[in-house]
């Protein structure tokens, strides 16, 4: 399996998240990619390629275009408004206080463009993030030439980020991205699987009213984990979208037999829709070591999971999400590539 990758992810290194009332380096570091990358060198995975230039229009048939205009410009601001640290949102429209209204000054632009407050903007970060969306984009074009499988090492991940917020360490949706290509380049039909510990609320929402795209997500149930207030199992899709949404939330605990159930059950869901395309949104925070989550999946339950995800038998983009066990984020992550060519070979 071929791998998109490119170095342009260190230009995402923030210094600062917010977890537990105190500024720590980020869980999503760059070392991450590196131990993933010496794993797909160790298990001969495959080649790995550069990705494409593409036309930023791509990125704008799921995010608006003055989202990014903001991502693009607010480091920018920060730094002119006088601040020392990162940029970090502290104010937010409520929900009994609602707005629209998008303010001049950099604090009230980061409260509208943002659902979460624990992810900074440093220098680079837009940049990461385009480049990211550009892997993935890459990634897709391999599945359009009948690739049948391709991994996009996208850095930073994406599944939180909606049209217009960033947050939960997303700032640009690479596998929205990457679906909306595959769908222009001539797919009917794709299906996103989120097999990430943490819900993907911002693919869910992007996709949420369309009949051309199921989102199916197994995920830590949102009363307890991040980003608590998206990912219950009554949130089914809207309008023309209603039937194309399934959550698949879990317990505190849940070991890979149990996680192993949802999974079934997504690709039956996957099965009768009959997809074109599998999109992967892939985090391996599932792990039982890993830092913020609280799953119990070990190692090799990440190659089963690969296989049983081969058994669609659909052309497969592997997009990566989290994984903060950055020790294993390597061995886990090409598990599941490996688990899932083992089948297809
Ligand atoms: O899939 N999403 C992540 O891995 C990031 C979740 C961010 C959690 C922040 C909790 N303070
Ligand atoms: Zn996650």
């Amino acid at each position: 399996m071929k791998t998109v990758y490119s170095p342009d992810h260190r230009l995402r290194n923030a210094k600062t998240e917010l977890t537990g009332g105190q500024l720590v380096t980020p869980f999503e570091c760059p070392q991450r990619v590196d131990y993933v990358l010496a794993a797909i060198a160790a298990q001969h995975l495959g080649d790995i390629i550069a990705p494409s230039q593409w036309p930023r229009a791509l990125i704008e048939k799921v995010h608006n275009p003055d989202y990014l205009r903001f991502l693009d410009s607010a480091w920018q601001l920060w730094i002119q408004a006088g601040n020392q640290g990162e940029a970090m949102p502290n104010i937010w429209p409520s929900r009994s206080m609602p707005s629209q209204r998008i303010p001049n000054h950099i604090d009230g632009q980061l409260g509208h463009y943002s659902l979460a407050g624990e992810t900074s903007i440093s220098l680079g970060t837009a940049e990461a993030a385009w480049v990211s969306a550009k892997v993935a984009l890459s990634g897709a074009q391999l599945i359009s030439q009948s690739e049948g499988s391709a991994f996009s090492l996208c850095r930073p991940p994406g599944h939180h980020a909606s049209r217009d917020q960033f947050g939960g360490y997303c700032f640009i949706n690479n596998a929205a991205v990457a679906t909306q290509k595959l769908l222009d380049d001539g797919a009917q039909k794709v299906a996103i699987l989120d097999v990430d510990f943490h819900h993907g609320n911002g693919t869910q929402d992007i996709f949420y009213q369309r009949d051309d795209v199921l989102f199916c997500s197994i995920h830590g149930d949102p009363m307890e984990a991040f980003p608590y207030f998206l990912g219950f199992s009554d949130e089914t899709g809207q309008d023309q979208g209603q039937g194309f949404n399934l959550n698949l939330p879990l317990p505190r605990g849940t070991p890979y037999s149990v996680w192993k159930n949802a999974l079934t059950t997504a690709l039956a869901k996957i099965s009768g829709f009959r997809a074109d395309a599998l999109v992967i949104s892939l985090g391996v925070d599932t792990f039982e070591n890993d830092p913020i989550s609280f799953f119990k999946l070990k190692s090799d339950d990440f190659l089963d999971m690969g296989m049983n995800i081969a058994k669609a038998g659909l052309p497969t983009l592997f997009i990566m999400e989290g994984g903060y066990a950055v020790e294993e984020i390597g061995i886990n992550t090409v598990n599941v590539l490996k688990g899932f060519e083992n089948l297809t070979l």
